[in-house]
């Protein structure tokens, strides 16, 4: 069978698809189970790791599988949702050998009760929230940066970039976008040594924000940071927008997506966004970048960091000869990776070693990486101590 032809056998799960990646079944297949948001909103994203997984997947089976097994992937369709995510990992964490995902915050958190305390082996391509390795769980690891990290990108790039600016802090209530707006207010006061103006939440299953907006506009900041994911985010740079407001809007990598562009339109012009180095230009990553593209079109955010976490977890296996995933986990502590996106070397918690944030701009509806220094380089500024809880 080529690899090209996929096999997709419905399992009757609503959630859940068997994809066989150009080969057959068999008991001695290895089993990865990938947890996304395959339906709704998030879909695009969600495929977009899919795809990268895939795109790993078939590359090691065409050099024979690991140790004579072939790979096959096992679609869960976590639709961004927590209580789906935990349904996903009871019905499949026993069943496969590894999970790759989810992609939500939210839903790794939910999900990680599962696969941690039974040590099944788990690697989120994109959930940036520090809890999802904070815990402390054995099997539990994640290939992206940590929203520690990008908090303190971000506030040190407004606190450098627009001094004096007046500050307003919103989020989406989400474990993802909360805690990634209270990391970058903690590193913001720190640094300049001044109060947000204004603190609050929006809320996702709203269609618009117009009370949240009103709020907001009435202690007119100069600068908004908004944690949380891109449509919410696009729909709340519209209107405060179309309330007359003037402002700077900065976020994270919830809103790094080309589909935050084009649900904003030219609103979106100027706004400004954590993500990584162009994962395009990386040298590292030019084959797999060349091959994703031939195969599925354009790369999206995060399918590079599914394409990794596929792949880390299948060189572990294949560097121990095990699938078991204490074994594979030890493993992944140890073993020193290459990757598309680098040289990856896991910390005793289960992050990468590094994870380097940059600001991008959107200029005339495209993101353009724009230089973390207002002059001269500045250095990193020691950690904020903890805040109390929001
Ligand atoms: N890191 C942004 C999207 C996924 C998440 O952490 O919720």
């Amino acid at each position: 069978m080529r690899l090209k032809t996929w096999m997709k056998i419905g399992l009757g799960l609503g959630a859940l698809t068997l994809v066989l990646t150009g080969l057959s079944c068999s008991g001695g297949s290895i089993k990865l189970l990938v947890a996304a948001p395959l339906t709704g909103e998030q879909e695009q994203s969600g495929k977009g790791v899919l795809n990268g997984v895939q795109l790993a997947v078939e590359q090691w089976n065409a050099k024979g599988g690991i140790n004579g097994r072939k790979i096959v992937i096992i679609q869960g369709d976590d639709q961004g949702d927590p209580d789906t995510a935990v349904k996903l990992a009871k019905e499949w964490g026993s069943k496969v050998d590894a999970v790759i995902g989810d992609y939500n915050s939210s839903c790794t958190l939910a999900a990680e009760e599962i696969y941690g305390k039974d040590k099944i082996l788990m690697v989120t391509p994109s959930s940036t929230n520090p809890d999802v390795t904070d815990r402390g769980y054995f099997t539990i690891f994640r290939v992206c940066g940590r929203d520690d990290q990008q908090g303190k990108s971000a506030a040190k790039y407004v606190a450098d970039h627009f001094p004096g600016a007046k500050v307003a802090v919103i989020h989406d209530k989400s474990s993802y976008g909360q805690d990634l707006a209270n990391e970058f207010l903690k590193n913001y006061e720190f640094l300049t040594k001044t109060q947000a103006a204004f603190y609050g939440g929006i809320d996702r299953a709203q269609p618009v924000y117009t009370d949240e907006v009103s709020k907001v506009k009435a202690v007119e900041p100069t600068v908004v940071y908004f944690g949380g994911l891109w449509p919410q985010g696009a729909e709340l740079l519209k209107e405060m927008h179309q309330a007359g407001m003037n402002v700077t809007f900065v976020s994270g990598d919830g809103c790094f997506d080309p589909q935050f562009i084009k649900r904003a339109g030219k609103d979106a012009d100027g706004a400004l966004v954590t993500f990584i180095p162009n994962q395009e230009e990386m040298p590292s990553a030019k084959a797999v970048v060349a091959a994703y593209k031939q195969q599925f079109g354009p790369l999206q955010p995060y399918s590079l960091y599914g394409y990794t976490a596929a792949d880390v977890v299948l060189q572990a296996m294949k560097q121990s000869g095990s699938t078991d995933p204490v074994t594979v986990a030890q493993t992944l502590h140890k073993m020193e990776f290459s990757t598309p996106m680098g040289t990856l070397k896991f910390d005793d918690k289960g992050d990468p070693q590094q994870s380097p944030y940059v600001m991008w701009q959107v200029e005339n509806g495209k993101f353009v990486e724009v230089p973390m220094a207002a002059s001269a380089p500045a250095a990193v500024p020691a950690p904020a101590p903890e805040p109390p809880k929001k």
